[in-house]
């Protein structure tokens, strides 16, 4: 198995409800490594950018105002199938729909407001980890 790098986001609504910690122990129970973190405040252009692929859909309006409209928690995760695991930890978009245990289940509380964000291909995860740390970079673990 390939070790891979991926972008995870807790929203708003979940820095709100102060689970930054629990999000991150989800992380590191499932051998995800923190190799870069930021908390920000997106402007509208940065989560325009970031969700561009979505903006002829309708929820784009509203998706792009809820994710401007608290700090979020930008991390890096990297491991082992890290791209699927997180979206594994995630569980469904819609909370309803996602497995008992998964942090959207747990934390998040409807399709709008769904806690988190992962990227959803290697490729993706690629152009999402450029987008938030071009200019920093990652810290590699050496032990
Ligand atoms: P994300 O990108 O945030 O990790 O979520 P995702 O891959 O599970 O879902 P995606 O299809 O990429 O959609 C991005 C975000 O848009 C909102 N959404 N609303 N009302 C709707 O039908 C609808 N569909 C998507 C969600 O908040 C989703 O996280
Ligand atoms: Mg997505």
């Amino acid at each position: 198995m390939a070790i891979e790098q991926t972008i995870s986001i807790i929203k708003p609504d979940a820095v709100a409800k102060n689970v930054i910690g629990q999000i991150y122990s989800r992380f590191e129970n499932a051998g995800l490594k923190i190799v870069a973190a930021k908390m920000l405040h997106l402007s509208q252009e940065k989560a325009e950018g970031f969700y561009a692929v979505h903006k002829e859909r309708p929820f784009f309006a509203d998706l792009v105002a809820f994710m401007t409209s608290g700090p979020v928690m930008v991390q890096v995760l990297e491991g082992e199938n890290a791209v699927a695991k997180n979206r594994e930890l995630m569980g469904a978009t819609n909370p309803k729909q996602a497995d008992a245990g998964t942090i959207r289940a747990d934390f998040a509380e409807s399709i709008d407001e769904n806690a988190v964000h992962g990227s959803d291909s290697l490729e993706n995860a690629k152009i999402e980890i450029a987008y938030f740390f071009g200019e920093e970079g990652l810290c590699p673990r050496t032990r």
